[in-house]
């Protein structure tokens, strides 16, 4: 590969791009702090890494990190609408070979991810498994010089769990998703805040006083009904699992039926990581002006061909935003094409949530550089310590003083006879 070899939509936007990296530096203190420590040591030297992850300002800093850590890096966007082209322009002027633009048709999308396997990577960074699956299917010989890859992604892991289950799994995988500090905060938090801002970016409309329905009541689902409460929405969660839906009812949710609240909905997101959330019969039973989006990692939870064969006629009313119009005249808009909102139609996470999920993937970089050579090929977990690490460097840098455990305190926690 032809060194800084790389593919964006405009080099020009490299500048405005550098500066948006620049505010996404001074907001992830977790990252910050890991990549002063190792570029000293450079413990990535020598490591040719091979990245397949949204575009954005926060992916920015965790390539520039992996960088200094000593990584040559090869980076591509995971989704075909996420990638930010100015952030893209930034990268592929320091150096990267990166191979994302906005807007990608699916040839484009998986010829880029084959350009950042030209270097031969050893080791494969993930965010819904499209590189790994991509290197297992169709260039099996790069297994016996890759060491190991991690996932980022909910949808990933399940992925690539299922690929362990079968056998198929070639080299070892550290599912970065599992970390506490990543899907109890991206996945709630993030989720809640990046899904809101792409729905508003893409529409503008009054959240408060409308019917919000969020399909799925797991981290992201329910970090989306969250932040819809926050905004004054009245939120419905439509759920298949019992214990997710008591879970909704018991944090003060409706709970009913996609079926019915098609009938009443405004606003719909789903957040399943399921097929065919919201098909043919509801649209059939929406509202005039329903505004239906996805945050879920594929495009597939919105029936968009059943959609398709319904609609008289489609336009794009704003960016981000179509207009399905229906034979009987209700109008029914779609954001992103029904790709995962927050990234398309918003900037995805903010970087104070992402500094500590990118943390973790640095951390699963540094392990699999030090041991992914013993370790067989499955999938694993990071070591729960640096949850407590991660999220106590968070504290430090945020300001936020914690009590300690006293000898005493520490005595009687390991105390079992210790009784009433
Ligand atoms: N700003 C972001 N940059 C961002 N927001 C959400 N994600 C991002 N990746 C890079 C990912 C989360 O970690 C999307 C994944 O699906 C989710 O796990």
């Amino acid at each position: 590969m032809t060194r800084g070899a790389y593919k964006v939509a405009d080099e020009r936007l490299a500048e405005q791009g550098r500066l948006k990296i620049e505010w996404a530096e001074s907001r992830m203190p977790v990252l910050m702090k890991l990549r002063e420590k190792y570029a000293k040591t450079q413990p990535l030297k020598g490591q040719r890494i091979a990245g397949c992850l949204h575009v954005t300002k926060e992916t920015a800093v965790l390539v520039r990190t992996l960088k200094a850590a000593g990584a040559e890096v090869s980076w591509s966007g995971c989704n075909p609408l996420s990638t930010q082209d100015d952030i893209a322009a930034a990268l592929a002027a320091e150096g990267i070979s990166i191979y994302a633009w906005h807007g990608m048709n699916k040839e484009e999308f998986y010829w880029c991810i084959d350009r950042t396997l030209d270097f031969k990577p050893t080791l494969t960074l993930d965010d819904g498994a499209d590189l790994i699956f991509t290197v297992h299917s169709k260039y099996k010989e790069l297994c016996s010089t890759i060491i190991g890859g991690t996932e980022e992604t909910t949808t990933g892991v399940h992925r690539l769990r299922a690929m362990a289950e079968d056998g198929a799994l070639k080299y070892p995988v550290i599912a970065i998703n599992d970390a506490i500090t990543k899907w109890d905060f991206d996945n709630v938090f993030g989720t809640g805040q990046s899904s809101i801002d792409g729905i508003l970016r893409a529409t503008s409309v009054m959240l408060a006083g409308k019917t919000f329905v969020v399909a799925g009541f797991g981290h992201c689902g329910r970090g989306c009904a969250m932040r819809a409460r926050g905004m004054g929405a009245r939120v419905v969660v439509t759920e298949i699992l019992p214990t997710s839906a008591l879970k909704a009812t018991l944090e003060g949710y409706e709970v009913m039926t996609m079926d019915e609240a098609a009938k009443i909905g405004d606003i719909f997101i789903t957040a399943t990581g399921m097929k065919d959330i919201i098909v043919d019969r509801h649209f059939r039973s929406m509202k005039d002006g329903a505004i239906v989006c996805n945050t879920g990692h594929y495009d597939c939870e919105i029936n968009l061909e059943q959609l398709g064969k319904l609609a008289k006629r489609v336009r794009e009313v704003r960016p981000n935003n179509e207009e399905h119009t229906m034979a009987d005249g209700r109008r029914i808009y779609v954001l992103a094409k029904g790709r995962l909102v927050n990234l398309a139609a918003a900037e995805g996470h903010p970087s104070e949530v992402m500094d500590m999920s990118f943390a973790n993937q640095f951390q699963g970089m540094l392990r699999l550089a030090r041991e992914g050579k013993t370790m067989k090929p499955n999938v694993y977990t990071l070591d729960p310590e640096l949850d407590q690490e991660i999220a106590g460097i968070k504290l430090e840098t945020s300001g936020i003083k914690i009590d300690h455990l006293t000898a005493e305190q520490e005595k009687y926690a390991r105390d079992y006879s210790a009784g009433t």
